[in-house]
């Protein structure tokens, strides 16, 4: 009996001494989205007193289970840790806030609604409980929930990764690496003057004795890129392409012959830098170091070994400079980005030629369809310039793609995509395919009827 006494007492003294001693304020649970099985839960909690409280669990009869969680920034990741205990020093506050110290409330036993008043209490390791009830708010009634919740949730989202067929990467996690591969594929038919197609009657009339009859270009990439730290990382691109071109005798004794030729090698080693400007967007500087070959021959109709025609090289022959931004915002559902690049040609190669400068933009959205895979749809508009300068091998000017004026198109292309996210892994596959909607070329020029990436990229 003394016991239980001693007991109310001492309840009766501890209530006392929390009520006055320890305060627990501005105490709010976030409204949550029906289905959604978490929220979290803000408060001040002020330890008056002269001994440290070391908080050890928290409960509510309106949820299954609390945990006490702090979110800690790993390089450009926000992770949730739970803590098992939290220390408030003596005389000391703490506060509970998006980005930091949280609550977080586990499975509601019936749906919350707004401004509903839950009871929530604390445990202490001295085995002491304290009582704060905590009202449920909305959105808006919560500042920098946005943001926590977008850097948490939007890494681990098959849309969090720009669609495959666009350049370059974002910035990563620091010290990580990354290996990536992309396969590319592109089918060109001939051929386009202005915005109209023609045909090699046309180009027979505009005194070219040779047409490209089909052309298709296979690319094997591989990259690598490395974060050096939270704002920084690089990246170096190496290309494997395959070319083949057959082309038509318009004219003379072999009109009507076809005639393929085909080159393969490395391309040109790209080697960029990625500075990132905020959590959406990123800037990149990109070299090109001319390590493809500009000079690839192959037979000719007449069985001679000669220099192929530019679209069939392999490199520039030039170091190149692109700069390039990107944007992508990741919304609670869907996601969108856009990212430009301007190329520049430095300077001729030694073959006396450069190939045009380059514009380019990419613009998507996505939308996650479920945890693994993701859709988007996105338009490509590319600027190229037409070649200048002469290749010191150029062998025939009846061959319409010997022309430097016939290379210059604006072209805008749609496209579709799929990413796909392997469950606990950081490796994803993404799938991307499309095809012009719309090109003015200085012609006649061979134009793309479709083009695919399929790319690979693992996390170490
Ligand atoms: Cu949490």
């Amino acid at each position: 009996m003394k016991f239980f006494l001693n007991l109310i007492l001492l309840t009766l003294v501890t209530t006392n001494l929390y009520a006055t001693d320890i305060s627990i304020e501005n105490s709010s649970i976030r409204m949550m989205p029906p289905g959604v099985p978490m929220t979290a839960g803000y408060f001040l909690i002020s330890n008056n007193t002269n001994k440290d409280i070391i908080l050890t669990g928290v409960r509510s009869s309106s949820f299954k289970s609390i945990e006490m969680h702090n979110t800690i920034k790993d390089g450009d990741v926000m992770k949730m840790v739970k803590q098992e205990s939290i220390l408030i020093s003596a005389n000391s506050k703490l506060e509970f806030k998006p980005m930091s110290y949280h609550l977080m409330l586990i499975k509601p036993v019936k749906p919350i609604s707004e401004n509903e008043k839950i009871d929530v209490t604390f445990l202490t390791k001295s085995g002491d409980s304290i009582s704060s009830v905590f009202i449920v708010k909305g959105m808006k009634g919560m500042k920098g929930m946005k943001g926590m919740k977008g850097m948490m949730m939007s890494m681990n989202r098959p849309d969090y990764v720009f669609p495959v067929g666009v350049k370059g990467g974002k910035n990563m996690m620091p010290k990580k690496l990354m290996f990536g591969y992309k396969f590319g594929t592109m089918d060109m038919d001939c051929c386009k003057n202005g915005t109209n197609s023609i045909s090699n009657n046309d180009i027979q009339g505009l005194g070219y004795s040779m047409a490209p009859t089909d052309m298709s270009m296979d690319m094997h990439m591989f990259s690598a890129m490395y974060a050096v730290n939270g704002k920084f990382s690089i990246m170096a691109m190496l290309p494997y392409i395959e070319k083949e071109m057959t082309m038509k005798m318009l004219t003379g004794m072999m009109a009507g012959n076809l005639h393929s030729t085909s080159s393969r090698g490395i391309g040109d080693l790209s080697i960029a830098g990625l500075y990132k400007l905020s959590d959406k967007s990123n800037f990149k500087l990109a070299l090109s170091i001319p390590t493809g070959e500009f000079d690839e021959k192959d037979h000719n109709m007449s069985g001679v070994l000669k220099t192929l025609p530019y679209p069939m090289q392999l490199g520039s022959g030039t170091y190149d400079i692109t700069l390039g931004y990107s944007f992508q915002e990741v919304l609670d559902d869907w996601s969108y980005g856009f990212q430009v690049n301007a190329l520049k040609r430095i300077d001729y190669n030694s073959e006396g030629w450069k190939l045009g400068d380059r514009r380019e933009l990419s613009a998507w959205v996505a939308k996650p369809v479920s945890n693994s895979f993701s859709v988007s749809f996105g338009l490509d508009v590319e600027h190229q310039e037409n070649i200048s300068g002469k290749s010191a091998n150029r062998s025939n000017t009846t061959h319409l793609t010997w022309a430097e004026y016939n290379h210059s198109h604006l072209r805008v292309s749609s496209n579709i995509g799929v990413n796909y996210k392997f469950p606990k892994s950081k490796s994803r596959i993404g799938i991307q395919c499309g095809t012009p909607i719309y090109r003015d070329v200085n012609g006649p020029q061979m134009e793309p009827d479709f083009k695919c990436n399929i790319g690979f990229s693992s996390m170490m």
